[in-house]
């Protein structure tokens, strides 16, 4: 029987070149898998069965490489996205791992970090242009503080925001075309980080010159990290059609940003994640920032990449069930019934309106001693998610 869960391109899934090239380092450890090439990477995520595979500048290229070490493993790279049919929806930058942003990007406050941050930005906005991408992520992982006795909150806000506003211009400039897509987290590695939720980032970019141009990149592990509901986050930026991009992981709450397998910690979140994700339409990439757990080796790796994707292929037929299921469907409408008597009192303001609301009877303890049966719909939820509907 035809495996209903096998990734097409059509998913659009995607992994980041340092995800299923991590290769197992933490703070309290050795690398535990040698490093692959990039070129090597793409053919294991070919294998796996991604769509695509995205990069920061230093993964791909490294740091301090020679133009013609550039240009050899870009050659390399090039080949292994024809050979396979990959493609490369998102680029990023990595201003978080050399000693120079120690105390940020962007916001630092050295003047000359501000400058080389906008630098290295251009130059790995040019190489994502190169091979492609259309999304532009920035994630501040240095943008923050161990003390607030350094930097006065306001100047880190006011040098982000020209920074992003220096990088839409040269992105119009350069006509790129990139959607620019913002990712918070609320800490880690700094004590705190600036903008530390979605949320916050969504407020943030009201202020800035292009709006249009910028998103979000709500990532589960950062927002759970900030003990937040992802769905409501994700929900918020769809509405305000601001979800440029998405990171999918998991992670328990209070821990490390754990960077999960998605579904690895919390299915129920992941299903109606993906059912909002599906129902709504979302047209990105659904792009797994995560990393298989430092015990693996490279099949492990692999198994990784696929459980992701196969989860969300799982959890996506599971909402399909959901939909088509009559008893969960028909609670549906009775909990969310409107029989419109409440239409002339309520939407666009009128005066008319206010004083007849004004002046209306509701009988309060009648309204409040409805049951609204959301024990049976949880239930329905999990037995869906349990396999018995
Ligand atoms: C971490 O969650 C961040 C970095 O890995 C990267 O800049 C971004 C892109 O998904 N996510
Ligand atoms: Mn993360
Ligand atoms: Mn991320």
């Amino acid at each position: 029987m035809e495996d209903l869960y096998q990734p097409k391109p059509e998913h659009r899934f995607t992994f980041g070149l340092w995800t299923v090239g991590s290769v197992g380092r933490d703070p309290f450890g050795a690398p535990v898998r040698q490093a692959l090439q990039p070129w090597e990477l793409v053919y294991l995520l070919a294998e796996a069965g991604a769509y695509g595979v995205n990069f920061h500048d230093d993964d791909l290229i490294p740091f301090g490489a020679s133009a013609s070490e550039r240009e050899a493993i870009l050659k390399r790279f090039k080949q292994a996205l024809k050979d396979t049919g990959l493609v490369v929806p998102m680029a990023t930058t990595n201003l978080f791992g050399h000693p120079i942003f120690k105390d940020g990007a962007f916001t630092s406050n050295d003047p000359r970090v501000r400058a080389f941050a906008l630098q290295k930005t251009m130059r790995a906005m040019d190489l994502g242009a190169e091979l492609g991408a259309k999304v532009y992520v920035f994630w501040g992982g240095r943008e923050g503080v161990d003390t607030d006795a350094a930097k006065n909150p306001v100047d880190a806000i006011k040098r982000f925001r020209e920074a992003i506003n220096f990088l839409c211009e040269y992105n119009i400039d350069q006509g790129y075309g990139f959607k620019f897509a913002l990712e918070a987290k609320p800490n880690e590695p700094r004590g705190d980080i600036y903008f530390p939720t979605t949320g916050a980032y969504l407020a943030f970019i009201n202020t800035l010159d292009h709006p249009e141009m910028v998103g979000v990149n709500p990532e589960v592990a950062h927002e759970h990290m900030a003990g937040l509901n992802f769905l409501h986050a994700v929900a918020q930026a769809w509405e305000a059609g601001k979800l440029f991009h998405i990171d999918l992981n998991d992670q328990n709450y209070v821990r490390f940003d754990q960077d999960w397998r998605f579904g690895a910690q919390n299915l129920k979140q992941a299903f109606f994640l993906v059912k909002f994700l599906e129902d709504v339409g979302y047209e990105g990439s659904r792009h797994f920032d995560a990393h298989a757990y430092r015990t693996e080796d490279y099949e492990g790796v692999k198994d990784f990449a696929r459980g992701c994707m196969r989860t969300y292929l799982v959890l996506k037929e599971k909402a399909c069930r959901w939909n088509a299921d009559p008893e969960i469907q028909g609670l549906l409408q009775e909990v969310n019934a409107d029989d419109g008597s409440m239409l002339p009192y309520t939407g666009k303001y009128s005066r008319k309106k206010a004083e007849q609301l004004k002046s209306l009877e509701f009988d309060v303890d009648k309204i409040a001693s409805r049951g609204l049966q959301y024990e049976k719909l949880d239930q329905l939820a999990n037995e869906i998610l349990l396999g018995i509907r």
